[in-house]
């Protein structure tokens, strides 16, 4: 992580060195946090962040899942992410707010503690190198299970619920595979550790549903909308194991990750990034990057101060 210049707490911009809490903090002891990965990228238009209303919306929802009041309005989040783009005079960046349970209350009973806001953002390369967007990453199913709505809420993007990727990107990073995939509690696929998961078969495109205990991944939407665009049939439906290694490609997807293609699973090599991957690759890179004009409201373009004021 490049550190920038300045990051945003609770209204105001503080330089990054400063942007501290105290150890007793909630959200450091119990995970009482919930967060977005969303990034920006340098188009013709200037410096736009991709589907930032539907990262902020996802961001109130999870706040909300966990009784957490959001102290600043959505509008609010956005106007300080540009100002803060803008500040650390960045093209592209990965941006990282933080609703967090903050100091000043101990134990579980979380609902009088204050609520913090940060925003945080940097630069980031490719999550998983730019070798594997390339060529493909190798992958592991891990013996760990995504969390079940039983006991935690997937479609939540919390703090504490990360655990259970970190584990699986601990078994399988020991194990030497670049990424993990999380299988549900029920056996099904599930999703990467921080990606989701498309799986191409007899040329469709097949992706876990809501009920498979994902996250509902913006990225898996965009796929989603461009693969149907592009005229490729997409099936919501349970995926079993040993379709990742019947597969003909398989792909993740995510805000950090982008879109990656998998080459091998579990030791079954799927073979370079197929047809269907590059071509859904292209267009999604497309779309980040301001190059495709169907999906241009897709971007939230950064309104430097300068212009706004002159
Ligand atoms: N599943 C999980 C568990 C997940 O964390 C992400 C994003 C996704 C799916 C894809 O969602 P979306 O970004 O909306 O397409 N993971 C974020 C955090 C990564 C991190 O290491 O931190 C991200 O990609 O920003």
């Amino acid at each position: 992580m490049e550190p920038s210049d300045f990051i945003w707490m609770n209204g105001d911009f503080v330089a990054w060195d400063e942007a501290k809490v105290h150890v007793l903090t909630h959200g450091l002891h119990y995970g009482t946090g919930v967060f977005e990965g969303i990034r920006a990228y340098e188009t013709d238009r200037g410096t736009a962040i991709f589907r930032h209303t539907e990262h902020l919306d996802r961001l109130a929802k999870s706040a909300e899942l966990y009784y957490m009041p959001m102290p600043f309005g959505r509008e609010q989040l956005r106007a300080a992410t540009h100002e803060l783009i803008t500040r650390n005079d960045l093209q592209s960046c990965y941006i990282r707010p933080l609703v967090f349970r903050g100091y000043g209350t101990m134990g579980l009973f979380p609902l009088d503690a204050t609520v913090d806001v940060a925003i945080a953002v940097w630069e980031w390369g490719a999550y998983l190198g730019d070798e594997g967007k390339r060529a493909g990453i190798r992958a592991k199913v891990s013996s760990w299970r995504r969390i079940s709505p039983a006991g935690l809420i997937p479609h939540a993007k919390a703090s504490g619920q990360y655990l259970n990727s970190v584990l699986a990107k601990e078994e399988t990073a020991k194990a030497g595979y670049d990424e993990s995939i999380l299988l549900d509690q029920r056996g099904f696929v599930c999703e990467g550790s921080g990606e989701n998961i498309f799986v191409v078969r007899d040329g469709a495109l097949l992706t876990p549903p809501h009920t498979a205990a994902i996250l509902d991944g913006i990225t898996r939407k965009s796929v989603i909308q461009i693969a149907g665009d592009l005229g490729y049939p997409v099936v919501e439906r349970d995926i079993a194991r040993a379709e990742l290694y019947l597969a003909e490609e398989v792909f993740l997807t995510g805000t950090a990750a982008e879109l990656v293609p998998v080459r091998e699973i579990d030791d079954h090599e799927l073979g370079a990034p197929g047809e269907i991957t590059r071509a859904i690759q292209a267009k999604f890179e497309d779309a980040l990057h301001g190059r495709a004009q169907e999906y241009a409201e897709w971007l939230d373009v950064v309104i430097e101060r300068s212009k706004v004021t002159s």
